[in-house]
């Protein structure tokens, strides 16, 4: 199965989040992006691709590690950005040391498993709100509207395993399912809270 590790807004955030994106709905240009489904927003943490099922267990015990290792942290959407002009996002500020270090930590473990992961680049918290269906579609316009966007903070309290269904049969348009398998809370223990194995 298709799988990656986030970070999942809360309902109240991707509601305020909604209603900044009903605005931007509303901007020239906007029916050439293809909107990602909003009950299914999340900040990727690692992305895995498909996974042998073997490998679910280990992934599982290494993620809950991961989150029990990793302290509860504040997070506010903020701004927006984007990807080589095809990605819309919103960003994220607060306590984004723990949050990369979270991404670290659920890449390490995904690694370990046995998950051939790629290489990444430094982590870039993001949201993806829309993506270009072809080039050339201007996103200033979402960009500007986005910048003064300052999101409630909230506090992360658990790191999830998503599973992504994508559409059957390529239908245009149609986006991926994603369904949550499980999420740990974290817990900022310490190594030493956990005995000589780590
Ligand atoms: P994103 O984080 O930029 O939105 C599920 O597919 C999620 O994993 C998406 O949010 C997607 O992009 C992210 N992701 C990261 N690397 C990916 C890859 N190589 N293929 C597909 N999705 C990827």
């Amino acid at each position: 199965m298709r799988l990656f590790a986030a970070v999942l807004p809360p309902a109240a955030v991707a509601a305020e989040l909604g209603g900044v994106v009903d605005a931007l709905h509303a901007l020239p240009g906007a029916g050439a992006l293809r909107w990602t489904s909003r009950p299914g927003w999340h900040f990727t943490l690692a992305f895995m691709g498909e996974v042998d099922d073997a490998l679910l267990p280990d992934l599982r015990a290494r993620l809950a590690r991961a989150a029990r290792r990793t302290p509860p942290f504040a997070l506010r959407l903020h701004g927006g950005g984007h990807f080589g002009r095809r990605a819309l996002w919103t960003g994220a500020a607060g306590d984004l040391d723990v949050l990369r270090l979270l991404a670290e930590r659920a890449d390490a473990a995904a690694r370990r498993a046995g998950i051939p992961m790629e290489e990444h680049r430094r982590y870039r918290a993001h949201l993806t709100l829309a993506r270009a269906r072809g080039e050339g579609v201007p996103l200033d316009p979402f960009l500007d509207a986005l910048a003064p966007f300052e999101g409630a903070r909230w506090r992360v309290g658990e790191l999830a395993l998503v599973r992504s269904n994508l559409p059957v049969g390529g239908v245009r348009g149609e986006q991926p399912r994603y369904e949550t398998l499980e999420a740990w809370p974290l817990e900022g223990r310490g190594e030493g809270a956990e005995g000589p194995t780590g």
